[in-house]
Protein backbone atom coordinates (compact mmCIF):
# COMPACT_ATOMS: atom_id res chain seq x y z
CA UNK A 1 0.00 0.00 0.00
CA UNK A 2 2.97 2.27 1.04
CA UNK A 3 3.68 3.41 -2.83
CA UNK A 4 0.45 2.86 -4.24
CA UNK A 5 -0.97 6.35 -5.35
CA UNK A 6 -4.51 7.09 -5.13
CA UNK A 7 -6.27 7.81 -8.52
CA UNK A 8 -10.31 8.24 -7.66
CA UNK A 9 -12.88 7.76 -5.09
CA UNK A 10 -16.43 6.32 -4.98
CA UNK A 11 -18.62 6.66 -2.02
CA UNK A 12 -17.64 3.56 -0.68
CA UNK A 13 -14.85 2.33 -2.37
CA UNK A 14 -10.95 3.59 -3.33
CA UNK A 15 -8.77 2.99 -6.23
CA UNK A 16 -5.18 2.82 -6.17
CA UNK A 17 -2.74 2.35 -9.20
CA UNK A 18 0.22 -0.29 -7.95
CA UNK A 19 1.91 0.38 -11.86
CA UNK A 20 1.05 1.16 -15.64
CA UNK A 21 -0.43 -2.41 -15.85
CA UNK A 22 -2.11 -2.89 -12.47
CA UNK A 23 -5.13 -0.97 -9.98
CA UNK A 24 -5.93 -1.83 -6.32
CA UNK A 25 -9.77 -2.05 -5.91
CA UNK A 26 -10.35 -0.96 -1.68
CA UNK A 27 -13.51 -1.84 -0.97
CA UNK A 28 -14.64 0.54 2.63
CA UNK A 29 -17.31 -0.69 5.35
CA UNK A 30 -19.09 2.91 4.36
CA UNK A 31 -22.91 2.73 3.28
CA UNK A 32 -25.01 4.81 1.25
CA UNK A 33 -28.71 5.06 1.44
CA UNK A 34 -30.66 7.28 -0.34
CA UNK A 35 -27.50 8.43 -2.27
CA UNK A 36 -25.63 9.52 1.28
CA UNK A 37 -23.20 7.82 3.03
CA UNK A 38 -23.92 7.72 6.48
CA UNK A 39 -21.24 8.41 9.30
CA UNK A 40 -21.54 4.77 10.92
CA UNK A 41 -19.71 1.54 9.24
CA UNK A 42 -21.25 -1.87 9.25
CA UNK A 43 -18.03 -3.98 9.84
CA UNK A 44 -17.27 -6.42 7.39
CA UNK A 45 -19.45 -4.75 4.13
CA UNK A 46 -16.36 -4.38 2.29
CA UNK A 47 -15.01 -8.14 2.82
CA UNK A 48 -18.63 -9.23 1.84
CA UNK A 49 -18.30 -7.46 -1.38
CA UNK A 50 -14.84 -8.28 -2.53
CA UNK A 51 -15.42 -11.74 -1.73
CA UNK A 52 -18.60 -11.88 -3.68
CA UNK A 53 -17.55 -10.03 -6.24
CA UNK A 54 -14.29 -12.43 -6.33
CA UNK A 55 -16.77 -15.41 -6.52
CA UNK A 56 -18.44 -14.15 -9.35
CA UNK A 57 -15.21 -13.24 -11.63
CA UNK A 58 -14.01 -16.76 -11.00
CA UNK A 59 -17.16 -18.44 -12.00
CA UNK A 60 -17.96 -16.00 -14.92
CA UNK A 61 -14.62 -16.77 -16.53
CA UNK A 62 -16.30 -18.33 -19.25
CA UNK A 63 -18.65 -16.19 -20.20
CA UNK A 64 -16.61 -13.04 -20.12
CA UNK A 65 -12.51 -12.66 -18.94
CA UNK A 66 -12.13 -9.71 -16.25
CA UNK A 67 -9.81 -7.81 -14.39
CA UNK A 68 -9.21 -9.62 -11.21
CA UNK A 69 -5.72 -10.40 -10.74
CA UNK A 70 -5.18 -11.12 -6.74
CA UNK A 71 -7.18 -11.23 -3.99
CA UNK A 72 -5.68 -9.60 -0.92
CA UNK A 73 -5.29 -11.41 2.60
CA UNK A 74 -7.13 -8.59 3.59
CA UNK A 75 -10.14 -9.96 1.68
CA UNK A 76 -11.21 -6.38 0.90
CA UNK A 77 -8.85 -5.39 -1.87
CA UNK A 78 -8.05 -6.50 -5.08
CA UNK A 79 -5.00 -6.52 -7.27
CA UNK A 80 -6.95 -5.89 -10.99
CA UNK A 81 -5.40 -5.35 -14.30
CA UNK A 82 -5.51 -1.83 -15.39
CA UNK A 83 -8.70 -1.15 -18.74
CA UNK A 84 -10.06 1.43 -20.88
CA UNK A 85 -13.38 1.12 -19.26
CA UNK A 86 -16.33 1.68 -21.68
CA UNK A 87 -18.25 5.14 -21.21
CA UNK A 88 -21.45 2.98 -20.49
CA UNK A 89 -23.15 1.16 -17.22
CA UNK A 90 -24.13 -1.94 -18.81
CA UNK A 91 -27.61 -2.31 -16.28
CA UNK A 92 -29.74 -5.63 -17.36
CA UNK A 93 -33.23 -5.42 -15.91
CA UNK A 94 -35.16 -8.58 -14.72
CA UNK A 95 -37.60 -6.80 -13.29
CA UNK A 96 -39.13 -3.35 -13.53
CA UNK A 97 -38.25 -1.25 -10.32
CA UNK A 98 -36.06 1.77 -9.96
CA UNK A 99 -35.50 3.99 -13.06
CA UNK A 100 -36.67 1.56 -14.87
CA UNK A 101 -40.57 1.67 -13.27
CA UNK A 102 -39.96 5.65 -13.56
CA UNK A 103 -39.75 5.34 -17.30
CA UNK A 104 -41.53 2.60 -17.68
CA UNK A 105 -44.74 4.33 -16.18
CA UNK A 106 -44.23 7.81 -17.80
CA UNK A 107 -43.32 6.32 -21.71
CA UNK A 108 -44.25 2.80 -21.43
CA UNK A 109 -39.98 2.16 -22.79
CA UNK A 110 -37.18 1.48 -20.78
CA UNK A 111 -34.25 2.64 -22.78
CA UNK A 112 -35.95 2.33 -26.16
CA UNK A 113 -37.43 -0.98 -25.25
CA UNK A 114 -41.10 -0.92 -25.46
CA UNK A 115 -42.40 -3.39 -22.62
CA UNK A 116 -46.26 -4.95 -22.63
CA UNK A 117 -49.15 -2.49 -21.33
CA UNK A 118 -50.14 -3.09 -17.65
CA UNK A 119 -46.95 -4.44 -15.85
CA UNK A 120 -47.31 -2.94 -12.08
CA UNK A 121 -44.09 -2.28 -9.92
CA UNK A 122 -41.28 -4.82 -9.69
CA UNK A 123 -43.39 -7.59 -11.63
CA UNK A 124 -40.75 -9.75 -13.77
CA UNK A 125 -39.93 -8.70 -17.55
CA UNK A 126 -41.19 -11.61 -19.87
CA UNK A 127 -37.00 -11.28 -21.24
CA UNK A 128 -34.16 -9.50 -19.24
CA UNK A 129 -33.26 -6.30 -20.85
CA UNK A 130 -30.03 -4.94 -21.41
CA UNK A 131 -30.80 -0.79 -20.21
CA UNK A 132 -27.55 1.22 -20.66
CA UNK A 133 -26.93 4.43 -18.89
CA UNK A 134 -24.19 7.39 -18.85
CA UNK A 135 -21.76 7.34 -16.37
CA UNK A 136 -22.47 10.59 -14.36
CA UNK A 137 -19.93 11.82 -12.11
CA UNK A 138 -22.26 14.28 -10.28
CA UNK A 139 -25.91 13.17 -9.99
CA UNK A 140 -27.32 10.03 -11.60
CA UNK A 141 -26.59 8.29 -14.05
CA UNK A 142 -28.88 8.68 -16.92
CA UNK A 143 -30.77 5.81 -18.98
CA UNK A 144 -29.55 6.35 -22.85
CA UNK A 145 -31.06 4.04 -25.61
CA UNK A 146 -29.16 1.53 -27.34
CA UNK A 147 -28.92 4.04 -30.02
CA UNK A 148 -27.37 6.25 -27.66
CA UNK A 149 -24.70 3.89 -26.02
CA UNK A 150 -23.91 2.62 -29.80
CA UNK A 151 -23.04 5.72 -30.65
CA UNK A 152 -20.26 5.99 -27.78
CA UNK A 153 -19.14 2.37 -27.89
CA UNK A 154 -19.65 1.45 -31.59
CA UNK A 155 -22.02 -0.93 -32.68
CA UNK A 156 -20.19 -4.04 -32.66
CA UNK A 157 -18.94 -3.75 -28.70
CA UNK A 158 -22.19 -2.79 -27.88
CA UNK A 159 -24.15 -5.97 -29.32
CA UNK A 160 -20.76 -7.75 -27.53
CA UNK A 161 -21.47 -5.58 -24.02
CA UNK A 162 -25.40 -6.59 -24.37
CA UNK A 163 -24.73 -9.99 -25.28
CA UNK A 164 -22.17 -10.39 -22.53
CA UNK A 165 -24.32 -8.55 -19.87
CA UNK A 166 -27.35 -10.42 -20.64
CA UNK A 167 -25.21 -13.83 -19.86
CA UNK A 168 -23.76 -12.60 -16.59
CA UNK A 169 -27.46 -11.48 -15.34
CA UNK A 170 -29.06 -14.98 -16.44
CA UNK A 171 -26.20 -16.49 -14.50
CA UNK A 172 -26.19 -14.68 -11.54
CA UNK A 173 -30.11 -14.91 -11.58
CA UNK A 174 -30.71 -18.26 -11.77
CA UNK A 175 -27.70 -18.81 -9.13
CA UNK A 176 -29.44 -16.53 -6.90
CA UNK A 177 -33.06 -17.87 -7.33
CA UNK A 178 -31.77 -21.09 -6.58
CA UNK A 179 -31.07 -19.69 -2.96
CA UNK A 180 -33.92 -17.44 -2.50
CA UNK A 181 -32.69 -14.75 -3.72
CA UNK A 182 -34.26 -12.63 -6.41
CA UNK A 183 -31.80 -10.92 -8.52
CA UNK A 184 -34.21 -7.83 -9.72
CA UNK A 185 -31.37 -5.92 -11.60
CA UNK A 186 -27.45 -5.02 -11.64
CA UNK A 187 -24.87 -3.06 -13.12
CA UNK A 188 -21.31 -4.23 -14.88
CA UNK A 189 -19.10 -1.73 -15.78
CA UNK A 190 -16.51 -3.47 -18.99
CA UNK A 191 -13.40 -2.25 -20.32
CA UNK A 192 -10.86 -2.79 -23.13
CA UNK A 193 -7.55 -5.03 -22.43
CA UNK A 194 -4.72 -3.79 -24.38
CA UNK A 195 -5.13 -6.41 -27.66
CA UNK A 196 -8.70 -4.52 -27.43
CA UNK A 197 -10.90 -7.38 -25.99
CA UNK A 198 -13.77 -6.32 -23.50
CA UNK A 199 -13.11 -7.42 -19.91
CA UNK A 200 -15.16 -7.26 -17.01
CA UNK A 201 -13.88 -4.86 -14.19
CA UNK A 202 -15.47 -3.18 -11.37
CA UNK A 203 -17.58 -5.37 -8.67
CA UNK A 204 -20.02 -7.53 -9.93
CA UNK A 205 -23.56 -9.06 -8.87
CA UNK A 206 -22.56 -7.38 -5.36
CA UNK A 207 -25.94 -5.86 -3.49
CA UNK A 208 -23.57 -2.34 -4.41
CA UNK A 209 -24.26 -3.02 -7.83
CA UNK A 210 -27.58 -4.82 -8.07
CA UNK A 211 -31.10 -4.65 -6.32
CA UNK A 212 -31.18 -8.32 -4.47
CA UNK A 213 -34.63 -9.27 -2.69
CA UNK A 214 -35.83 -11.61 -0.93
CA UNK A 215 -37.82 -13.82 -2.83
CA UNK A 216 -39.99 -15.28 0.25
CA UNK A 217 -41.20 -11.81 0.40
CA UNK A 218 -41.49 -11.03 -2.86
CA UNK A 219 -44.74 -9.80 -4.24
CA UNK A 220 -45.20 -7.57 -7.76
CA UNK A 221 -47.24 -4.51 -6.98
CA UNK A 222 -45.28 -2.73 -4.61
CA UNK A 223 -41.81 -1.70 -4.04
CA UNK A 224 -39.49 -4.39 -2.64
CA UNK A 225 -37.79 -4.82 0.58
CA UNK A 226 -34.34 -4.24 -0.11
CA UNK A 227 -32.02 -7.73 1.26
CA UNK A 228 -29.58 -5.75 2.43
CA UNK A 229 -30.56 -1.88 3.47
CA UNK A 230 -34.08 -2.68 4.96
CA UNK A 231 -33.39 -2.20 7.87
CA UNK A 232 -31.06 0.91 7.66
CA UNK A 233 -33.78 2.45 5.01
CA UNK A 234 -36.19 1.99 7.56
CA UNK A 235 -34.46 3.21 10.48
CA UNK A 236 -33.78 6.43 8.62
CA UNK A 237 -37.42 6.50 7.65
CA UNK A 238 -38.26 6.70 11.42
CA UNK A 239 -36.34 9.20 12.27
CA UNK A 240 -37.94 11.31 9.90
CA UNK A 241 -34.42 12.96 8.24
CA UNK A 242 -34.74 14.62 4.93
CA UNK A 243 -32.20 12.23 2.83
CA UNK A 244 -29.95 15.22 2.46
CA UNK A 245 -26.47 15.18 4.19
CA UNK A 246 -25.31 14.36 6.63
CA UNK A 247 -26.99 11.01 7.09
CA UNK A 248 -27.99 10.17 10.78
CA UNK A 249 -25.47 7.74 12.66
CA UNK A 250 -27.33 4.26 12.91
CA UNK A 251 -27.90 2.62 16.26
CA UNK A 252 -26.23 -1.06 17.31
CA UNK A 253 -28.73 -2.99 16.77
CA UNK A 254 -28.96 -1.30 13.14
CA UNK A 255 -25.51 -2.13 12.63
CA UNK A 256 -25.53 -5.43 13.50
CA UNK A 257 -28.88 -6.84 11.79
CA UNK A 258 -27.65 -4.98 8.36
CA UNK A 259 -23.78 -6.66 8.97
CA UNK A 260 -25.98 -9.99 9.79
CA UNK A 261 -27.75 -9.49 6.37
CA UNK A 262 -24.82 -8.99 4.58
CA UNK A 263 -22.78 -11.84 5.85
CA UNK A 264 -26.11 -14.01 5.21
CA UNK A 265 -26.33 -12.87 0.97
CA UNK A 266 -22.11 -13.71 1.65
CA UNK A 267 -22.64 -17.79 2.97
CA UNK A 268 -26.12 -17.84 0.56
CA UNK A 269 -25.18 -17.01 -2.51
CA UNK A 270 -21.70 -18.84 -1.94
CA UNK A 271 -22.34 -21.75 -0.16
CA UNK A 272 -19.21 -21.03 1.99
CA UNK A 273 -19.04 -19.78 5.55
CA UNK A 274 -18.18 -16.36 6.17
CA UNK A 275 -15.60 -17.01 8.54
CA UNK A 276 -13.92 -18.96 6.40
CA UNK A 277 -13.59 -16.45 3.99
CA UNK A 278 -12.00 -13.89 7.03
CA UNK A 279 -9.46 -16.97 7.20
CA UNK A 280 -8.53 -17.35 3.99
CA UNK A 281 -10.09 -15.27 1.37
CA UNK A 282 -9.11 -17.29 -1.49
CA UNK A 283 -11.45 -20.21 -0.84
CA UNK A 284 -13.90 -17.75 -2.73
CA UNK A 285 -11.80 -18.71 -5.57
CA UNK A 286 -11.32 -22.01 -5.60
C1 LIG B 1 -12.00 2.09 -13.11
N1 LIG B 1 -13.87 2.95 -12.33
C2 LIG B 1 -15.25 3.20 -12.01
C3 LIG B 1 -14.46 2.20 -7.45
C4 LIG B 1 -14.92 1.72 -8.80
N2 LIG B 1 -9.83 -2.26 -14.09
C5 LIG B 1 -9.95 -0.90 -14.22
N3 LIG B 1 -9.11 -0.25 -15.03
C6 LIG B 1 -9.21 1.07 -15.20
N4 LIG B 1 -10.12 1.80 -14.58
C7 LIG B 1 -11.02 1.22 -13.73
C8 LIG B 1 -10.96 -0.16 -13.52
C9 LIG B 1 -11.88 -0.82 -12.65
N5 LIG B 1 -12.61 -1.30 -11.95
C10 LIG B 1 -13.33 1.87 -12.92
N6 LIG B 1 -12.94 3.85 -12.16
C11 LIG B 1 -11.79 3.36 -12.63
C12 LIG B 1 -15.77 2.34 -10.91
N7 LIG B 1 -15.33 2.84 -9.63
C13 LIG B 1 -16.33 3.64 -8.99
C14 LIG B 1 -15.85 4.10 -7.64
O1 LIG B 1 -15.44 3.01 -6.82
Amino acid sequence: MSDATHVASGKVREIYALDDERLLLVASDRISTFDVVLPTDIPDKGRVLTGLSAFWFARTREIVPNHLLELRDDGRSMECRRLEMLPIECVVRGYITGSGWKDYQATGEVCGHRLPAGLVESEQLPEPIFTPATKAHTGHDENITREQAAALVGEERFAEAERISLALYRHGSEWAAARGIVLADTKFELGLDPAGRLVLGDEALTPDSSRFWPADSYEPGRGQPSFDKQFVRDYCETRGWDKTAPGPELPDDVVDGTRARYVEAFERLTDIAFDDYLADPEVVVR
